[in-house]
């Protein structure tokens, strides 16, 4: 059982590669081909149709639901952060703005929000629900009023009782999947091609936490959340993860296992210069042609999360 297991992991990262045109190194030895190929089709099928947003208006089965989490994090320029809180049922990532790199720490402001929102959970009352835009406020005050140098992206989901909810500035995001399909994504904000919405400690009226984006859909056992940084949705497409996490699904992943592979999918797309990636196409749409193919070279956070009834 083991050893099939291991044989079966194993085949994921090529099974990856051939579904999604990366380049292979090294390539599969003849006759492994078909083999990966095979893999590939029975595992990680292309969608059928598009996946639209779906309603959700079915009843939902009594009973409490809780959050189990897992985070994987590649490192580029190591300026990421994030946290979590199974209990609380709350997770969060950060992502610190480049362009402050030559001067300061870059890495500051994710890290003090991270950090704050974090000791904000752990000091509140147990079995209180988390609110994303408050915690995302009150950790956004408490980086500022240190003074802490830099500006980060950030999102914050939590399962609120029954409830997904969400909070999250510029492009770091999320995506909720149900069903093996997407129900919930969220949208970038940014004031240009490359440049987010983001929070740092001044007080320029672009930058509260009050621009943050939220929401709410009712969750369901079996949802699965995916959140993370610009690495990882600058590199990987919706059908892609989509289909991702189907394969996690069919194989039982856990959700560190699922995070690794994402995380290291994302990765191999980021250096792969001969495919289209999202940061690739957007940024041909935005400069009118002269744009390469190929991924962004970025710290890669993948955080995900199974909604799981409370009694397994
Ligand atoms: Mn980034």
């Amino acid at each position: 059982m083991a050893q099939t297991l291991i044989e079966t992991d194993m085949r994921i990262p090529n099974a990856l590669r051939f579904a999604f045109g990366l380049c292979q190194r090294p390539p599969p030895a003849p006759g492994k081909h078909d083999e990966v190929a095979n893999f590939a089709a029975v595992l990680l099928p292309p969608r059928d149709g598009a996946s639209e947003p779906m309603d959700c208006d079915e009843p939902v089965a009594p009973g409490g639901l809780r959050m189990l989490f897992d985070s994987s994090y590649i490192r580029a320029h190591d300026e990421d952060a994030h946290f979590g809180h199974a209990e609380a049922g709350v997770v969060g990532v950060a992502d610190g703005v480049g362009s402050y790199r030559d001067r300061v720490d870059a890495s500051a402001f994710a890290r003090g929000l991270m950090t704050k929102a974090y000791m904000e959970v752990v000091t509140g009352a147990p079995g209180t629900h988390v609110c994303p835009s408050t915690l995302l406020e009150r950790a956004h005050q408490a980086t500022a009023a240190a003074g802490t140098a830099a500006a980060s992206t950030a999102v914050i989901v939590s399962l609120a009782g029954r409830t997904l909810k969400w909070a999250y500035v510029g492009d770091s995001g999320f995506v909720v999947f149900r069903d093996g399909r997407i129900l919930r994504r969220s949208r970038p904000q940014q004031h240009h091609f490359n440049c987010p919405y983001q929070l740092n400690s001044k007080r320029d009226g672009l930058t509260v936490a009050a621009a943050a984006a939220v929401g709410e859909v009712p969750a369901r056992e079996g949802d699965i959340v995916v959140v993370g940084t610009d690495g990882l949705f600058d590199n990987v497409t919706d059908d892609e993860l989509e289909r991702i996490v189907r394969m996690g699904t069919a194989l039982g992943f856990s959700p560190k296992h699922l995070a690794e592979v994402v995380a290291g999918f994302a990765f191999e797309a980021a250096g792969c210069t001969n495919r289209d990636t999202p940061f690739s196409v957007l940024g041909r749409r935005e400069t009118g042609g002269a744009f390469p193919a190929g991924g962004k070279r970025d710290d890669i956070t993948v955080v995900v999360a199974y909604i799981a009834s409370h009694y397994i």
